[in-house]
């Protein structure tokens, strides 16, 4: 494998959310100007390609996940010419762009569907999924996924459509080729620009499955789990396939499909190595470990995240694509908590020493590794939004229908799960320094900033050479440096080691040894470390040999 690395392998992608990233007109909205601005700082972290979160047309009824022109930008980010004149900039200093494509679903102001709408007999009314009541009611039983019926009733026309997401989302319905053929036409006209790539959401949902069954009703729950009913349908792989044809093939590009509900059989599928779908998905199973037993409630809980769970689920994914398929390694993005809050310890006397320690386990393992803004400095939790700061549409449907409609839970209750889980814990200004709003914006941020700014920021982290910014830039630039890193054989070591996370990476001269200590304890481990082992990497500035201090991280490499 060594001599056919693809590009994709052994780069490093960070995630842009841009109304979040920086500001450059004063609207208090995260811009493209804002972005260009800061390209040499994503330069500096040493990361190849940027993902950027929508940017298109859209009344953001769920932050630009709901388009209404697919081939226009968003005014509240600026023009065409601001994207293109990014995109060149980016180019020039060596950086790729991938943008996200989001096309499970569009916005109900998308011409497609206003049109779709407007009567049963219309050219685009196959467009969407729309279907007749059942005795006055739903036709199934699917929830939303941000809680509520998939289901919305259109007096004009007396049918159903179908939105997976808000009611502002309809579903396209891919079994229609027209369809299919508008959204390659739509891709193709990107690809003409010469982005490098698409991120894909939930591109796992696109078919569905036949006659729309019924879903399984959870305990307590109102309607059936949409994930279980709806993902990897029985044309989805034919879907991308037809893509990879009309689209992807035109072009040396990285494509990477956000697959929520995806197993390993399924994920062997679409990321598989012969390259006739995607390149590699976003798997969710080490997302949902720390999720409430009770479906219901899905997502929000606030447990710590047992570590001999996570090692037996990340192995698996190591071992099990290991040279069939490529895994993207990430812990948190724009719809997930931070990861420092998540799987370190956000108390400020191991914030540090933890973010560095849940990098170093990410950094080593075989795939693609994705940071998420503010991921390398340390960013944590929002715990200073109270419920009228939230901006999210999932907190939101959840305080109005588990809070108050269904009294799943008291708001108290709610309030912590979102502090724990909740959306915009991520989506917070990004904090570039200790000025007024963190200098994010010289306006009202369009979110509350996360009030740690003061200590928290980027021109803390740049002036202090032990900060978390620069123990990332060193992650990467041994990425690609070292070939081991991206090709080496995965090997866990003690899986049932409760607090130390320690594995091997094998090649073929080499190896590399990865411990990370998970607790806030001093610990003692026994590895195999000759004595011509160098330690190419650690979060202390010693090294104590068997003894592990508190998130203690350290990576050795030596003869195999
Ligand atoms: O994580 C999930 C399943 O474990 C689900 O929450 C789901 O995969 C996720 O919410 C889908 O996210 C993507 O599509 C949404 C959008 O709101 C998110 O921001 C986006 O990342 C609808 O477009
Ligand atoms: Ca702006």
């Amino acid at each position: 494998m060594t001599n056919n690395i693809k590009w994709w392998q052994k780069a490093v992608v960070y995630q842009v959310y841009p109304r979040s990233f920086q500001d450059a007109n004063g609207d208090g909205i995260g811009d493209l100007k804002g972005i260009e601005q800061r390209l040499d700082y994503i330069q500096k972290l040493g990361a190849d390609v940027i993902w950027l979160n929508p940017i298109y047309a859209s009344p953001d009824k769920d932050n630009g996940y709901d388009i209404s022109d697919y081939e226009d930008i968003n005014q509240k980010f600026g023009t065409m010419a601001d994207f293109d004149d990014l995109l060149e900039k980016a180019h020039d200093k060596g950086l790729k762009i991938l943008m996200d494509l989001v096309v499970n679903h569009t916005s109900d102001q998308h011409q497609w569907f206003i049109e779709s709408r407007s009567s049963k007999d219309n050219d685009k009314r196959d467009f969407y999924i729309w279907r007749d009541p059942v005795d006055g009611h739903e036709p199934n039983n699917w929830g939303s996924f941000f809680s509520g019926p998939a289901w919305k009733f259109d007096e004009a026309t007396g049918q159903y459509y179908l939105h997976l997401f808000v009611e502002g989302q309809p579903d396209l319905n891919w079994a229609n080729p027209e369809v299919r053929q508008a959204v390659f036409d739509m891709m193709n006209f990107w690809v003409d620009k010469g982005i490098d790539g698409f991120r894909m959401d939930v591109i796992s949902l696109i078919s569905k499955p036949d006659g729309l069954p019924d879903g399984e009703v959870p305990n307590n729950g109102e309607y059936g789990n949409s994930d279980k009913a709806v993902a990897n349908g029985p044309h989805v792989h034919d879907y991308l396939q037809e893509m990879r044809q009309k689209v992807l093939n035109r072009a040396d590009m990285m494509t990477v499909g956000e697959a929520s509900g995806v197993d390993i059989t399924n994920a062997v599928r679409y990321a598989n190595t012969d390259g006739s779908e995607l390149n590699m998905v976003f798997q969710f199973e080490h997302m949902g470990l720390d999720n409430n037993p009770n479906p219901a409630l899905s997502k929000w809980y606030d447990k710590k995240v047992s570590l001999v769970d996570l090692k037996e689920n990340l192995s698996k994914w190591q071992n099990e694509l290991a040279g069939k398929a490529w895994n993207s390694l990430y812990w948190d993005n724009h719809d997930q908590p931070r990861a420092v809050s998540r799987y370190g310890d956000d108390r400020p006397e191991y914030r540090v020493v933890s973010a560095k320690m849940v990098a170093t386990l990410l950094h080593f393992l075989q795939g693609t590794p994705y940071v998420y803004q503010g991921e390398e400095i340390g960013m944590t939790n929002a715990y200073n939004l109270k419920r009228e700061d939230f901006d999210d549409v999932e907190i939101k449907q959840a305080f109005k229908y588990l809070v108050e409609k269904t009294k799943l839970v008291d708001e108290n209750t709610m309030l912590n799960y979102v502090h724990a889980k909740g959306r915009d814990n991520a989506r917070t200004p990004m904090q570039w320094d200790d000025s007024e709003n963190a200098g994010f914006t010289t306006g009202t941020p369009w979110l509350k900033l996360n009030s740690n700014y003061d200590s928290i920021n980027v021109q803390e982290a740049l002036a202090d050479k032990n900060s978390i910014f620069y123990y990332y830039q060193k992650l990467i630039r041994l990425r690609h440096d070292m070939p081991i890193i991206t090709t080496g054989i995965y090997e866990l070591l003690d899986a049932q080691d409760a607090e130390v996370y320690a594995y091997r990476r094998v090649g073929e001269k080499d190896q590399l040894l990865v411990i990370n200590n998970f607790t806030d304890q001093k610990l003692t481990r026994e590895y195999h470390v000759p004595s011509d082992a160098k330690l190419i990497i650690s979060n202390y500035s010693d090294d104590q040999g068997e003894t592990l201090r508190p998130y203690e991280a350290k990576v050795y490499l030596f003869k195999k």
